[in-house]
């Protein structure tokens, strides 16, 4: 299935992994852009040099495009920028705020950009700051996450750019992409679903919290700070819930918060760790390599096409 997205970034799938922080390294990316789709790696709070070094990792095990995926928020945004700049990966993806100021810069060194966006304004404003893709994720994605979802974000953002849209926020399986398309989408970003693939390093802890995970069991947190986040239900969850309800300070409650990536992606710390994830983790039931999991995603759509048929009196 080609569509614009894949003409724009050179990819064989139209499907961009999301960029998680801590889950999404080198080894992940390069094996999704293997796979056909684009892999990015997560700078999350990386200082510059770690992310720099993870770029070259990425070129010495693929030679498909790839991409960085850069925190609007990390204390070393510049910096990152600057190393992205210098070390020119295919594509550059921005999430949890407003990568304007940086664009014109990666376009002259012939890096796409590709804004995540939770609004249309944003989406707008993407495109007259000269994106070249908005990816509109909805408020089924895990992490940081915006307010509307992704059955009605897409269509509007569709409607409202000429520039191709990726749909992210709860596309766990082929219904999930067709449905994407059918929206309006030229393509889909899939996070959640890769944390549980052979070559993802996450700690086995996390890929089994996300296999055990049922319908309910991504919560959201930190709406009272103007943060909410998306993540397994566990115990640190809890813990914010009751200070939220105690209406604890600001700085008590992102306190609670501080390393719990770290825990969950490295030790495997399932209790205290902060275990993001979709509300798609409830439909992830194995672990499997990334190019099995890609091909899922686009082989025989016409099934769905079927069943849609079939299901007409
Ligand atoms: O960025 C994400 N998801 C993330 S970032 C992250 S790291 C983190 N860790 C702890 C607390 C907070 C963050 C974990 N997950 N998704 C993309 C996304 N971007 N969702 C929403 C937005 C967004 C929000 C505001 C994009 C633009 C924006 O613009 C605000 C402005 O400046 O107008």
């Amino acid at each position: 299935m080609k569509t614009r997205l894949c003409e724009l970034l050179g990819i064989e799938y139209p499907v961009i992994q999301g960029g998680m922080a801590w889950v999404a390294t080198a080894e992940l990316a390069a094996a999704v852009s293997n796979g056909g789709g684009i892999g990015l790696i997560a700078a999350g709070n990386a200082p510059a040099d770690v992310v720099r070094e993870q770029i070259r990792k990425a070129k010495s095990l693929t030679d498909k495009p790839f991409g960085v995926n850069v925190m609007m928020m990390s204390p070393f945004v510049d910096e990152v920028m600057q190393v992205i700049i210098e070390e020119k990966p295919a594509a550059v993806a921005t999430g949890a705020g407003n990568p304007s100021k940086y664009i014109p810069a990666l376009k002259d060194a012939g890096i796409k950009v590709m804004p995540v966006i939770a609004s249309v304004a944003m989406a707008v404003k993407m495109e007259k700051s000269g994106a070249d893709a908005v990816i509109a994720e909805g408020t089924e994605a895990g992490g940081h996450i915006g307010e509307l979802t992704t059955m009605v974000l897409v269509p509007q953002v569709a409607d409202a750019v000429s520039i191709p849209v990726v749909a992210a926020g709860g596309i766990a399986d082929k219904r999930g992409a067709v449905a994407a398309f059918a929206l309006g989408a030229n393509g889909i970003q899939v996070g959640t679903r890769f944390i549980c693939s052979t070559e993802c390093i996450a700690h086995d802890n996390y890929k089994q919290a996300v296999l055990k995970a049922k319908d309910r069991d991504a919560v959201v947190t930190g709406r009272s700070t103007g943060a909410p986040v998306r993540a397994l239900k566990n115990k640190l969850t809890r813990e914010y819930e009751k200070l939220e309800k105690e209406g604890a300070s600001f700085e008590e409650i992102e306190a609670l918060g501080v390393g719990g990536l770290r825990r969950a992606f490295e030790e495997g710390d399932v209790q205290t760790g902060s275990l993001m994830a979709g509300q798609s983790a409830a439909m992830v039931k194995e672990i499997e390599p990334c190019a099995d999991i890609i091909r899922s995603y686009f082989d025989g759509v016409e099934d769905i096409l079927k069943n849609i048929e079939s299901q007409m009196v």
